[in-house]
């Protein structure tokens, strides 16, 4: 026979295992919890950023983005599963219809008083497109309308004997030989931690911005520059150093100025938004080897009214920044362009250059130039992926020379 005593101290032994089995159990179940509400809210913090760009995220697309980060093992096939992980990433990123009405108030009522402004007397009597462009016809309305041109030594005034031996001899396109893949690299803050550098340095040509630099930030950004596109105000004003800066002596230089609405060079030359004119001439009589080229100012206002009549609302009538203007002259020397942090990535920051310690969202959303609408636009040319824009900020287009129109 067993002794009762024995079997007492057997059932409670039992009892206070199953009490410690359903403790250690219980806390197991609220640490994968604490994990999984973690997840949820830095998802919900990165979609919160993103929000005022994006598609409102549909039921179906948030089911997705759950499914798709669901762990290994879960029964969810191949095919299905990646079909998913897109529609993750393109809730994600930039929208192609994104409206000025998404835009903070602060930069709404910029908009509207730059339209109320019209600082450049532009008359636009252009169609808008009732529906939007395929990507081949956009393609095609881009490299048949825009002149990417530079002022040459024969245009008036520039071939009067105020402008003698200033104008560079070579024409821009002799100055680099065939170009297959290109990078436009944005100035965005969102740039920084991004360790794009040897990707970007791997392309034929590399366009920067105005003072946007690569010395210590070779990482992120590469070190290597083909093209600098940079606006008058820096060529003009003392505070950027345009003379002096070794930054500015490095790759082809190309300077672009606001001319009234489609003013011919003449009239341009009367009145331009910043007179950089004297600084270019010096800067080409001590740098007589580097290219330097200005910009037809012309094509900015090309290009806004292809901008104008794809966008359904009114885009601010000034014109296109620089990123922009860049994006498109690559398109025609390239045959492949790779844009970076022009569209932001999971790395969007109000913080405005990557070279700066400086916050405004109007660098990425605009205030003077139309970047919402460019941004638009660029959107809907990418023959990239959503991914490679949610990870990278990288946006393809095609070159002009691969196109069939
Ligand atoms: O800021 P900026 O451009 O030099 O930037 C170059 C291009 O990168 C893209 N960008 C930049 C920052 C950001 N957060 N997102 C972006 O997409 C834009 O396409 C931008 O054009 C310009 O367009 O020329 C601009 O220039 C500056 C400024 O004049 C120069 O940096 C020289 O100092 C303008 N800022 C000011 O005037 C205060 C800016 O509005 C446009």
């Amino acid at each position: 026979m067993v002794p009762i005593n024995f079997l007492r101290k057997i059932m409670y032994g039992l009892l206070a295992f199953f009490l410690f089995l359903t403790i250690c159990l219980w806390n197991e179940s609220k640490k994968g919890y604490s994990v999984s509400q973690r997840l949820e809210s830095k998802n919900f913090q990165l979609s919160k950023n993103l929000h005022f760009l994006t598609r409102r995220v549909s039921p179906k697309s948030m089911y997705a983005t759950t499914m798709a980060d669901s762990p290994r093992g879960s029964s969810i096939p191949n095919g299905a599963r990646e079909k998913l992980q897109v529609e993750r990433f393109n809730a994600k990123v930039w929208d192609a219809d994104s409206s000025s009405k998404n835009l903070p108030p602060r930069l709404q009522k910029v908009r509207k008083n730059y339209l109320h402004m019209n600082k450049y007397n532009v008359t636009f009597k252009g169609k808008r497109q009732s529906k939007k462009l395929s990507v081949n016809a956009l393609l095609c309305q881009l490299a048949n309308r825009l002149k990417v041109t530079m002022i040459e030594q024969t245009d008036f005034p520039f071939n009067t004997s105020e402008w003698e031996n200033s104008m560079p001899e070579k024409s821009i396109r002799d100055s680099f030989g065939q170009l297959g893949t290109c990078a436009v690299v944005s100035s965005a803050g969102s740039l920084k931690a991004s360790y794009l550098g040897k990707e970007i340095d791997n392309h034929d040509a590399v366009m920067r911005f105005n003072g946007a630099p690569t010395r210590k930030f070779e990482a992120d950004v590469g070190q290597k520059t083909t093209f600098r596109l940079v606006n008058s105000q820096l060529v003009t004003s003392s505070k950027h150093n345009f003379l002096q800066d070794s930054l500015y002596k490095e790759g082809i230089l190309i300077v672009w100025d606001p001319s009234p609405y489609h003013s011919e060079i003449p009239e341009w030359y009367k009145k331009p938004d910043y007179n950089f004119f004297q600084n270019y001439k010096q800067y080409r009589k001590e740098n007589p080897n580097q290219p330097f080229y200005i910009l037809t100012p012309k094509m900015p206002w090309e290009l806004w009214d292809i901008l104008q009549e794809n966008s359904p609302e009114d885009i601010q009538p000034n014109p296109p920044s620089s990123g922009m203007l860049g994006i498109v002259i690559m398109m025609s020397f390239c045959d492949k362009v790779d844009i970076y942090e022009f569209l932001p990535s999971k790395r969007k920051t109000d913080v405005c250059y990557y070279y700066q310690r400086f916050f405004d969202s109007a660098c990425t959303m605009g205030a003077y130039h139309p970047l919402l609408f460019e941004k638009n636009m660029v959107k809907h040319l990418n023959q990239g992926t959503d991914e490679d824009i949610y990870l990278k900020g990288k946006v393809t287009v095609s070159g002009f020379r691969n196109i069939h129109c």
